[in-house]
């Protein structure tokens, strides 16, 4: 495999991590709580159709280790669970931790929960590894349980086992669960707000992969553009289109600093890049036909919206990557497989063949065969308002596999269907941060203390009306600061004092 696709995947699989500093364990609920059992008697605990399969201490932290199955009767699928259990420190709470791309989670994910006082939890949703193969049974049939598990039931699962295990061991039940993730954990967030509302009193929900059902086939497009024309575009000229945007639209935010603050303003057309030169080679027609569509996003035959492109900024190689000589089309594997698994249900299914036309088709049979399953784009999260829970979601405006506008498309639904932008501020709030990418880097700085903000939210009632933001050298030295404000308020600089220091930006909100 190559590095590249190596580099993508671990970006899709992102644990979400918080910089050290503002990493404070929230205080203890139950001070002096220890466990009521040894480890070793939780594999004991019984509960339908699940398996203890090991419980243990582990010797690198201490902490008790429960790995169990569960099953849904008649099928004979194996949802796996893995649970991290402190012996000394307990918090009170349960966290439930995400995964990424078609990996449902890792045990791997439990250990800084865990030091932090965390009784956590992760699961496989069903199937080991990070491949779309399991949407197939042995036959090549859509195996519709294991689609399930992974889509929104292992998540589940794994919050009830987890939280009977915690109340197992600790003689009480965790005040309060949280659920942390990023990309397909993103995605697992939001599904358990839309779909199991009691599992969660307060969810991180970072660049999250909602929408799955219309952005995944959408990531192919850029592909698909590229074979239609002919013109497998060079990593060169796709960087220097999106160098050229950056220097275009830069300034409109009125801070030069290498960041388009909002870049669905920003609307530099790549024809001026025609008859440049990159590197060697000329900057074509052609080029800038192939950067423009990708940037507009999937059109159907009849010119109508499909979905979003990448956003001006957003690096274009992780979706539109080419290679060899002469260049060809290197598809981003978690879409590919897509197509291949669950629309096509061929693993073979060549990709090159794939016509415009072809790829309209495919895209409206992945809206309606998996929409309900996996979309994760129902707006009403009135049951999971009702029981109070909080949920903060945040996307980079420079992500280059999960365009930003589709989480402000699913936000703005969310305020219309929940009584409007006030109603829906009180328990569920939305930050872009200008600049960063899936993985939370680029030019732009990265929002910080979100974990904080959410326990804030939840146990004391005081909503986050700002993240603070932070960009590190390479010798992890802050040099840059700055407030991201909830949606659709944006941080402005005051006109006076650095624009590297938080204190200069007061928040604005833009006209329509
Ligand atoms: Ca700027």
């Amino acid at each position: 495999m190559n590095v590249r696709i190596l580099v993508l995947q671990a970006a899709l699989t992102i644990v979400i991590t918080f910089p050290r500093a503002a990493e404070v364990p929230p205080k203890a609920l139950f001070p002096g709580a220890v466990p009521v059992c040894s480890c070793e008697d939780l594999a004991k605990v019984s509960l339908p159709n699940t398996t203890i399969d090991s419980a243990t201490l582990d010797p690198s932290d201490g902490s008790c280790r429960v790995t169990a199955s569960v099953t849904h009767p008649p099928t004979g699928d194996r949802v796996k669970i893995f649970i991290g259990l402190p012996m000394t420190n307990w918090n009170g709470r349960f966290r439930g931790n995400g995964g990424g791309g078609f990996s449902g989670g890792s045990a791997g994910s439990l250990r800084g929960p865990v030091a932090q006082g965390y009784a956590a939890g992760a699961t496989d949703t069903g199937h080991e590894g990070g491949s779309g193969s399991f949407a197939l049974d042995a036959n090549g049939r859509l195996n519709w349980q294991s689609i399930v598990d992974n889509a929104h039931l292992g998540i589940h699962e794994m919050t009830v086992v987890g939280k009977a295990l915690t109340h197992a061991f600790y003689g009480k039940a965790p005040r309060y669960s949280y659920f942390v993730g990023g990309s397909t954990g993103g995605r697992q967030g939001l599904m358990e707000a839309q779909r199991y509302p009691d599992d969660y009193d307060g969810i991180l929900s970072a660049c999250p992969a909602i929408n799955w059902h219309r952005f995944l086939p959408a990531d192919l497009w850029p592909q698909v553009v590229m074979a239609a024309a002919k013109n497998f575009v060079s990593k060169s000229k796709l960087d220097a289109a999106t160098a050229a945007a950056v220097a275009a639209c830069d300034a409109a935010d009125g801070i030069t600093d290498g960041v388009i603050d909002d870049p669905l303003r920003c609307a530099y057309d790549p024809k001026a890049l025609v008859g440049g030169k990159v590197g060697d080679d000329t900057f074509t027609d052609a080029d800038a036909d192939v950067v423009r569509k990708i940037w507009e996003g999937p059109r159907g035959q009849d010119g109508k919206f499909l979905w979003y492109g990448l956003e001006r900024g957003a690096d274009l190689f992780a979706l539109a990557g080419t290679g060899g000589s002469p260049l060809s089309g290197k598809p981003f594997s978690i879409p590919l497989e897509w197509f291949q698994f669950f629309l096509v249900q061929n693993p073979k299914w060549d990709w090159t063949m794939l016509t415009p036309a072809g790829f309209e088709l495919l895209w409206r049979q992945s809206v309606e065969q998996y929409g309900a399953i996996i979309g994760t784009d129902d707006p009403d999260l009135s049951r999971f308002r009702d029981r109070g829970g909080k949920v903060i979601i945040y996307h980079g405006m420079a992500d280059q596999l999960i365009p930003a506008a589709g989480t402000i498309d699913y936000y703005k639904r969310v305020q219309q269907q929940m009584g409007g932008p006030k109603k829906t501020s009180q328990f569920a709030r939305l930050f872009l941060a200008p600049g960063v990418d899936h993985g939370f880097r680029g030019a732009g700085p990265t929002p910080t203390g979100q974990m904080d903000a959410i326990v804030r939210w939840v146990e004391e009632g005081k909503a986050p009306e700002k993240l603070m933001a932070e960009r590190r050298d390479s010798s992890g030295k802050i040099i840059r600061t700055r407030p991201l404000f909830p949606f659709p308020q944006v941080a402005k600089h005051k006109g006076s004092g650095s624009a590297d220091a938080a204190e200069n930006f007061v928040s604005r909100t833009p006209a329509k």
